[in-house]
């Protein structure tokens, strides 16, 4: 509620998050011990349900972390749940079309910029700052948008000319199966297709993030500014694989 996160985003300030997709609060505050920037609370790809995304937020606030919420989607309510419990932003998976990004900037924005509900709720301090949080949520809701299929690609111009798109995320797995309904023949690689993303955002002077899945693909993605370094079930995996392949070398 509130951080300066989006005028880092919009700064391009380089920044790094985790997403966390165990359902408990206790993984929120496990990661914000570690130093990154913020954390995205995964909706899309976890069991987190709407109470408990309540928790997550909460635990995240009082750690003095920013919270994003990857939504499923635009159009089931997730939005506006997100950020009436607090959030300071969220991130949008696959988003392909322009009509797409205006569905998202209308759900994530009140009225004149959109048509978010007002409602009583955690992020309006339970309607004792409503009044404010109507007039001032624009200066800090974070709406990023992932694109991550290549009708998105196609499309991505139009999708960050949308007024209130503050980022552009990139999805490299979802990205690299759509590639695959590609003819081989014809098909651009991967790392092309990250690259015309990643330029398109530059040219219109628009923030570009992308996942990291580990250590090794820090070094390729360095010049994006937004970057979200894993997960919380992927860190656990590689912890335990780190110290028990150390344990296992002899003296
Ligand atoms: C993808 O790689 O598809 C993602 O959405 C990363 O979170
Ligand atoms: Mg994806």
């Amino acid at each position: 509620m509130g951080s300066n996160l989006k005028q880092q985003i919009q700064a391009q300030h380089p920044i790094a998050g985790c997403f966390i997709s165990i359902p408990h609060p206790a993984s929120v505050e496990a990661c914000a011990v570690s130093g990154i920037d913020f954390i995205c609370i995964d909706a899309e790809h976890s069991a987190v349900g709407r109470d408990t995304l309540e928790n997550m937020i909460r635990a995240a606030e009082c750690a003095k972390l920013p919270s994003l919420v990857r939504v499923p989607d635009a159009k089931s309510g997730w939005i506006g749940w997100a950020l009436d419990s607090g959030a300071d932003g969220i991130i949008v998976p696959r988003v392909e079309t322009e009509e797409d990004a205006k569905l998202i900037v209308n759900a994530a924005y009140y009225s004149p910029k959109g048509s978010r509900g007002v409602g009583i709720a955690r992020g309006s301090s339970y309607g004792a700052s409503l009044l404010s949080d109507t007039e001032n949520a624009h200066d800090h809701t974070c709406v990023i948008v992932q694109i991550e299929t290549l009708e998105g690609v196609h499309n991505a111009q139009k999708i960050i000319n949308v007024p209130g798109i503050d980022a552009v995320f990139i999805g490299p797995f979802d990205l690299g199966l759509s590639l695959r309904a590609v003819p081989e023949h014809e098909r651009p690689t991967l790392e092309s297709t990250i690259l015309t993303i990643r330029q398109t955002c530059e040219a219109s002077g628009i923030n570009v993030g992308i996942f990291i899945p580990s250590a090794g693909d820090v070094k390729k993605f360095a010049e994006f500014p937004l970057k979200i370094i894993g997960t919380d079930v992927m860190h656990l995996q590689q912890g335990l694989k780190s110290i028990g392949a150390a344990l296992s070398v002899p003296d």
